[in-house]
């Protein structure tokens, strides 16, 4: 499946937002997980900044996407990075709940977990959160080439069982491998299609 995409807007407040006219869906997750990375596979071109240095990503990125269904993917700010000063953490808090909040176009949030990780404290906030406003989430395990492949099925049923919600059983991804990335374009389409009617 090959989809376009293009930015359409770059925001540093929530003031800037774009008027939403597409479903949004979101990529969401601690800083560093690879949430731009992944933007990037997904538009197969590379329009997010990434960085090996957490805290990379500070505004919030509108990308239009020409899909069968058409719709916006939005890269966020991640949260959990500690070593930004109190000023600029409270600022990009802030952009991020203002969008979860307000968003009336927000279809999805991919929430991204690191596979090494797992959920962490602020993961668990983050689903809590999403799920007392009724947002709906997709749960993608990232860096998934860190795990062989042999163990990864297991790793993921350890942290389905220890609790998680996700629309459909969480996936795991890597930017180096194109078929896992395929898998989530599909479910994205999946849920775009059957869940938006
Ligand atoms: N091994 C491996 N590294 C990855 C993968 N995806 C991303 N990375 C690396 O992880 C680091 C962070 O990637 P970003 O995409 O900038 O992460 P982010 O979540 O957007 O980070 P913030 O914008 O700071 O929140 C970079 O060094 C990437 O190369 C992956 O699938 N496998
Ligand atoms: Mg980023």
């Amino acid at each position: 499946m090959t989809w376009k995409a293009s930015l359409r807007c770059t925001a540093y407040k929530v003031q800037q937002f774009p008027a939403g006219n597409l479903p949004e869906v979101a990529l969401a997750g601690r800083s560093n997980v690879g949430k731009s990375s992944l933007l990037n596979k997904l538009a197969g071109q590379k329009l997010a900044h990434v960085s090996s240095e957490p805290g990379m990503t500070r505004s919030v990125n509108f990308f239009d996407v020409q899909a069968p269904h058409p719709f916006t993917l939005v890269d966020l700010p991640g949260f959990g990075y500690a070593s930004r000063s109190k000023d600029e953490r409270r600022g990009w808090a802030a952009l991020i709940d203002g969008y979860i909040k307000r968003r009336e176009t927000l279809a999805l949030v991919v929430h991204l977990v690191d596979i090494r990780h797992g959920l962490l404290e602020k993961d668990r906030e983050l689903q809590e959160w999403l799920k007392a406003l009724g947002v709906p989430m997709q749960v993608v395990f990232t860096k998934a080439d860190k795990i062989a492949k042999t163990k990864r099925k297991s790793v993921v049923m350890k942290y389905v069982e220890m609790g998680l919600s996700s629309w459909s059983l969480p996936l795991a991804c890597s930017v180096d491998e194109p078929e896992t990335i395929e898998t989530l374009k599909a479910q994205i389409d999946l849920y775009l299609t059957s869940a938006l009617k």
